[in-house]
Formats: C-alpha cells, sequence, structure tokens
C-alpha cells in the first residue's frame, strides 16, 4: 500500500467533506502532534517514573495519574494555539476551557479525553487519547455558552482516538468513512494502514465487566446471557475479552466485530462512561463503519447532553448485536 499520511489523505478527500478545510486540516494537524508527543512520552514512562497516582482525584472522582495530567496538560496547551478552536471541553476538567481571545480562534469546538484507560497505565496496557469535533452554533458570536457545546452526537463533524499501544495509531472519520493510521516513528508520521474500516455486521467477541453482575437488573442479566448462548455467524459460541481500555475494546471491536458493553448498573444509574468525549465520538465511528451505537433503547448519537460530563451506558460494535441489546431491553420495557 502506498504510504499516505494524514494530510495527503485529507487533501484527498478536502473535495467531499465539507468542513475538511484548511482550518480543520490544521486543527486535525496539532491534535496529531499532540498524540505524538503524548505517545513518546508514554513510551518513556515506564523510565522517567512518571508512573503511579498523583494522589489527587479528578473531576470523575478517578485517581489522576501523572500521564493523564501530562496528557491533558499536552492537549490542552497545543490545542489553544491552533488557531481553530472557541472552545475545549476536556474529561479532565470540570468546566468548560473558552480559548482565550489573545490566541487564534475559530469556530470548532474539541471535546477530548485525553488518556483513556489510564488505570492500566502501571501495567503496560494499552490507553488512548478520544476526540470529538463539533461547529459553533451558526450565528453565535461572543462568549461561548455551555449550551452551544452540548450538542447531539449526529452534530460532530469529525471524531475519533489515539490508540497507544504496539503502535500507535491514529483512527478517526470526517463523515467519509473511518481510516486508521498507523505511526511510523521512523519519520514521525502518521501513515495510511486501514483504509475504510468495516466493522463485521455480526462479531464472534462481546466485550464487558461481568464483575458487576450482582449489581445488574434483570434486562442486563439477560442481554448477557444473551452472548453467553447465541451462536457465531460460523456457529460457534461467541467468546469474551475485556481489556479494561475502552480505546483498545473499541479498537477491537472494530476491527473483528462483535459488541463492547458498559451497562448501567445499580451504583452507575447512568453507567460509568461519558457521553460526550467517550461515547459520542466512538458512536460516531461505529456507525460510519456500518455497526450501531445505542445506551440500550436510544441512538447515542440522538442523545444530546444535559451537562458536559454526562454519562451514559453504552452497547456500541456490530449491528447485529446491538440491535439483539435493543430487542431484550424493549421486550422488559413494554
Ligand atoms: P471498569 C477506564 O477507566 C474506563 O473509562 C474505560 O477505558 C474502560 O472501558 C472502563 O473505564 C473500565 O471500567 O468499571 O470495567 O473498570
Amino acid at each position: 500500500m502506498a504510504d499516505i499520511t494524514v494530510t495527503e489523505h485529507l487533501l484527498l478527500h478536502q473535495k467531499q467533506s465539507p468542513h475538511a478545510t484548511g482550518m480543520f486540516t490544521g486543527l486535525l494537524y496539532d491534535l496529531i502532534l499532540s498524540g505524538k508527543t503524548i505517545s513518546r512520552r508514554i513510551n518513556k514512562a515506564g523510565l522517567l517514573d512518571i508512573l503511579g497516582g498523583t494522589g489527587e482525584v479528578n473531576v470523575q472522582g478517578e485517581n489522576i495519574q501523572k500521564l493523564d495530567e501530562i496528557a491533558n496538560r499536552i492537549m490542552i496547551y497545543r490545542m489553544e494555539r491552533c488557531g481553530a478552536l472557541c472552545a475545549m471541553s476536556s474529561e479532565e476538567e470540570a468546566e468548560l476551557i473558552r480559548v482565550r481571545d489573545d490566541f487564534p480562534r475559530g469556530d470548532y469546538i474539541l471535546v477530548f479525553d485525553p488518556l483513556d484507560g489510564s488505570s492500566n497505565i502501571d501495567v503496560n496496557i494499552n490507553v488512548g487519547t478520544i476526540f470529538s469535533i463539533l461547529r459553533r452554533p451558526e450565528g453565535h458570536k461572543g462568549e461561548v455558552t455551555l449550551e452551544e457545546i452540548l450538542q447531539p452526537g449526529v452534530k460532530q463533524v469529525a471524531a475519533g482516538y489515539i490508540l497507544y499501544g504496539p503502535s500507535t495509531m491514529l483512527v478517526f472519520s470526517t463523515g467519509q468513512g473511518v481510516h486508521g493510521f498507523t505511526l511510523d516513528p521512523g519519520v514521525g508520521e502518521f501513515l495510511l494502514s486501514h483504509p475504510d474500516m468495516r466493522v463485521p455486521k455480526q462479531g464472534h467477541i462481546y466485550s464487558v465487566n461481568e464483575g458487576y453482575w450482582k449489581n445488574w437488573n434483570t434486562a442486563t442479566r439477560e442481554v448477557i446471557e444473551w452472548f453467553h448462548n447465541c451462536t457465531t455467524p460460523k456457529g460457534g459460541s461467541y467468546s469474551a475479552r475485556y481489556v479494561g481500555s475502552l480505546v483498545a475494546d473499541f479498537h477491537r471491536t472494530l476491527i473483528y466485530g462483535g459488541i463492547y458493553m458498559y451497562p448501567a448498573d445499580a451504583n452507575k444509574p447512568d453507567g460509568k462512561l461519558r457521553l460526550m468525549c467517550e461515547a459520542s465520538p466512538l458512536a460516531f465511528l461505529a456507525e460510519q463503519a456500518g455497526g450501531k451505537a445505542s445506551d440500550g433503547s436510544r441512538r447515542i448519537l440522538e442523545r444530546v447532553p444535559d451537562k458536559l460530563h454526562a454519562r451514559t451506558p453504552l452497547f456500541i460494535g456490530s449491528a447485529d448485536d446491538v440491535t439483539a441489546v435493543e430487542t431484550i431491553y424493549a421486550k422488559h420495557a413494554r
């Protein structure tokens, strides 16, 4: 396969994608630069002893890992200077970040989780950066309001993730399909490695933390039992895989098919995952790749967030597998 860089790929697709303007390309370029910088820091983490928590907790009440802070600072520093944004929201920041007016600004909004899966850092398991790009609603000027940010996922102009694993990968979509790029550290470029990614209609893997069985309601237990007993397209049984790092579990689901599930439970009535910086961007990718993403009854992309850090249950992956989940929940809702 010819070595096509992200920039070349964007320019090739610029014609079809209304949002792939020069400003958008600039935004993506700085996002990629942030990813490369984070990747380098992660790969050196064990050597620089920046592993381990800082003892502080973030807005989610989660123990902040040093790399969480570093990734968050890299993203904010780099992206507030990219010239394309009017505001940002980070999973690590309680409040909306408005780009200062002494920086060049644009009409895009970036919502991101700088380092998802950070609880896995100390055991050298894949972690990832997830990003979602929205546009400021037409006709709005002056200081950006929270209401302008709280948009449903269908409004995303682009979304993607950077997966820091055996190789560093960038997977994103601007609404023209999903494309995967692998970082060649030798030249420092992401090169096209997975053009036009498609999630299989039905899979053979289900991914959920069954340790929560006792906290699930009857309907959710029936959903999980469905995957204990149903058969794969080849007539076999499903396998269970759960990395505990959303980006890694989603990336595998995107390529192999199947379903990743994070249901609500007795302790987490709205689930654990965040709607705007986790579920929505991955739902955008899943649908662009021919899959589905649901909260069990509604399409994730149609959910309107009521607050910046709104949480949602998430069932995402192969269309047939997500539909099976919705059918079971609908039966219990009657
Ligand atoms: P649990 C990591 O903290 C994360 O946000 C996702 O990356 C991951 O899928 C999930 O939480 C794991 O949560 O409750 O199974 O440990």
